[in-house]
């Protein structure tokens, strides 16, 4: 199991230094090592409104993220608090606090609008923070939200309009929550008691009319609605009387308001139960080095002017996992091979079944550790590896039985040798009795197992660099006719023309066999493709079923609120999505 986070209090993710973004180091590596799958809980809001106060809460501390008790903004930046998640095991809850919007001291929204289009992105539950009732003041501070299609690219292919574009945020975007501070109202509608998320949905309602006033009145809310169809709306009581809300953090938990305890505990109960693991398109979950990824993606884009595009970051969250999952593929390879493969091999066949099996093992693990490999450019060079690495075994076989087989025929005909050397040939007969003891020591040969599949080769070639000795021998036996020699001779050259034969058909063999393996091995790659291919459209479409499952109830809600022209707008959106899911590429041209 992962070991759990433990981070004794926040650190600044993402600073905000003279007007421009940097990621801090040190919280990156804090990313780096969190395995576990993290929920991410971002809080935005006007400045000074308790933010930072609240994200205490959510970490269960009474001290951390560190409040100001004056007017001037405090928070400055993007800052984050990574704690075990109280309620799902296995998971990390990853705070993020930042900086509030709109202080005039700043003068420049530029960072408040990259602060909050950040947020939304790095986030799966995004919390919006306001104090008092949600009235047009509020709605109005809300135009960071109209002004994300402006700021957020969701596909990064240039023919794609805003309309498809701002499509897809839906499917990317996190659950929506607003949360209301110091509210002091009943909450009532037409002399009856209403829930706070009944409160928002009212809020929401669209203004009918087609001038101006109408037009900016609707404009947030339409895109609240459009954009994040999961909503949710918290109220809280004022937490203590005026005088000690300054020094809130110093207070007792039994000092705070109970009604505003109990909001509180309601709020936190809901995050930690409901607020899903951050998940990106493809059903990709987000741990803590993907989300490092995502920081450093969508900062570099803001730093060099562009703008930051939700498929590009997963496209650079592919390139760095599918190149890890080429190597751990390889390794695995290596690793089966050197576990299972005792060399020299009797036949390359059997080397080649090994090979295979584990191939298909390697081709698994890279399966399941990659994503979005355009091109199949990472499968392709996995390909390669394997194969280079088959051809490297194949040499250390042929080596390991050259080697094999030498000491073997060392072992064998060392003793003949010697005895040829010293004459116990050189006699009359002499020659009809080596040919015999060859023919012996040849048969004993044959027998020893294992010698691999350079055997027959080298076995001819150490007898082809003794034959001057047997020539030598025929031609002084004395015992033996001219007739009788010329015979033998003949015998002699028919038998290696059949050993040369032999030889040949080998290595057509061989040959074969090695090309038999290529196409197994394409198989292989091709048919693992073909079905993730299956599997990520059917993921893709069911992603796409429940975006316009959503879209299709804002659409409807829309039409009966009387609004035919937004309500057209959405289905032109539906559309856009729909018209996106042809049919998938073949696979057979693409590796
Ligand atoms: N009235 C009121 N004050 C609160 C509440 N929660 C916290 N405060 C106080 O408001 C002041 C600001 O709280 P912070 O949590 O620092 O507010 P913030 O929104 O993080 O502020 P910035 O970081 O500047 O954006 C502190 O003195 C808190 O004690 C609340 O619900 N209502
Ligand atoms: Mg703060």
């Amino acid at each position: 199991m992962a070991s759990e986070i433990h981070m004794p209090g926040p650190v600044c993710l993402i600073e905000n230094t003279n007007g421009g973004l940097v990621v801090n180091q040190e919280a990156l590596k804090i990313l780096s090592a969190i395995t576990q799958p993290v929920v991410v809980v971002a809080i935005v809001g006007l400045y000074r409104t308790g933010k930072s106060f609240l994200m205490n809460k959510l970490a269960g501390k009474r001290k951390g993220f560190s409040l100001g008790s004056t007017v001037q903004s405090h928070t400055k930046g993007i800052w984050m608090w990574c704690v075990p998640h109280p309620q799902k095991p296995n998971h990390t809850l990853v705070l993020l606090d930042t900086e509030g919007l709109g202080d005039v001291e700043k003068g420049d929204n530029q960072n408040d609008s990259w602060i909050f289009a950040l947020a939304v992105l790095l986030s799966s539950t995004f919390v919006y923070n306001s104090m008092g009732t949600i009235n047009q003041q509020a709605m109005d501070q809300l135009h960071y939200v109209t002004e994300l299609t402006e700021r957020i690219r969701a596909k990064s292919s240039p023919g794609n309009s805003e309309l498809e574009d701002s499509a897809d945020f839906v499917s990317f975007f996190p659950t929506f929550v607003w949360t209301l501070r110091d509210f002091s109202l009943e909450l009532e509608a037409n002399g009856e008691p209403i829930t706070a998320d009944e409160y928002l949905e009212l809020s929401l309602k669209l203004k009918k009319g087609t001038d101006e006033k109408s037009k900016s009145f609707n404009e947030p809310r339409l895109c609240i609605r459009k954009f994040f169809p999961k909503k949710k709306c918290f109220i809280f009581d004022r937490p203590a009387p005026r005088k000690y809300l300054v020094q809130l953090e110093k207070l007792q938990e039994e000092d705070l308001d109970p009604e505003f305890r109990e909001q509180v505990a309601g709020f936190c109960s809901y995050i930690f139960s409901h607020s899903k693991a951050k998940t990106l398109s493809g059903g990709i979950i987000v741990n803590g080095p993907r989300l490092e990824s995502l920081v450093l993606t969508y900062v570099n884009a803001i730093s060099s002017g562009d703008l930051p595009c939700m498929e590009n970051a997963v496209l650079a969250l592919a390139q760095i996992e599918n190149s890890a999952a080429v190597q751990k593929a390889v390794a695995h390879y290596d690793q089966q091979m050197g576990q299972r493969v005792k060399l020299p091999t009797e036949t390359l066949q059997e080397l080649l079944d090994l090979h295979r099996a584990n191939e298909k093992e390697a081709i698994e693990v890279f399966m399941k550790n990659s994503f979005k490999d355009v091109e199949q450019k990472f499968q392709k060079e996995l390909g390669a590896q394997l194969e280079a690495k088959r051809d490297d075994f194949c040499k250390q076989n042929m080596q390991a039985s050259s080697d094999r087989c030498m000491a073997l025929l060392q072992d064998i005909f060392g003793p003949l040798e010697e005895e040829v050397k010293q004459g116990a040939f050189s006699k009359p007969g002499g020659y009809r009795l080596f040919i015999q003891k060859k023919q012996e020591l040849k048969n004993k040969y044959y027998q020893v197992p294992r010698k691999g599949i350079q055997a027959e080769d080298m076995l001819k070639k150490y007898l082809e660099s003794k034959e001057d000795v047997a020539d030598a021998l025929l031609r002084t036996d004395q015992s033996l006719s001219e007739k009788e020699k010329e015979i033998e001779v003949e015998r002699i050259k028919a038998e290696s023309a059949e050993a040369a034969t032999k030889m040949l058909e080998e290595i057509q063999k061989k040959n074969q066999q090695m090309m038999e393996q290529k196409e197994k091995s394409y198989q292989e790659h091709v048919k693992q493709l073909t079905e993730k291919m299956e599997r990520d459209r059917a993921q893709l479409l069911a992603e796409q079923e429940r975006t316009l499952a959503l879209k299709l109830q804002e659409q409807e809600r829309l039409l009966k609120e009387g609004f035919q022209n937004e309500s057209r707008k959405l289905q032109q959106e539906m559309q856009a999505i729909r018209m996106r899911n042809r049919a998938p590429a073949g696979v057979c041209n693409i590796l």
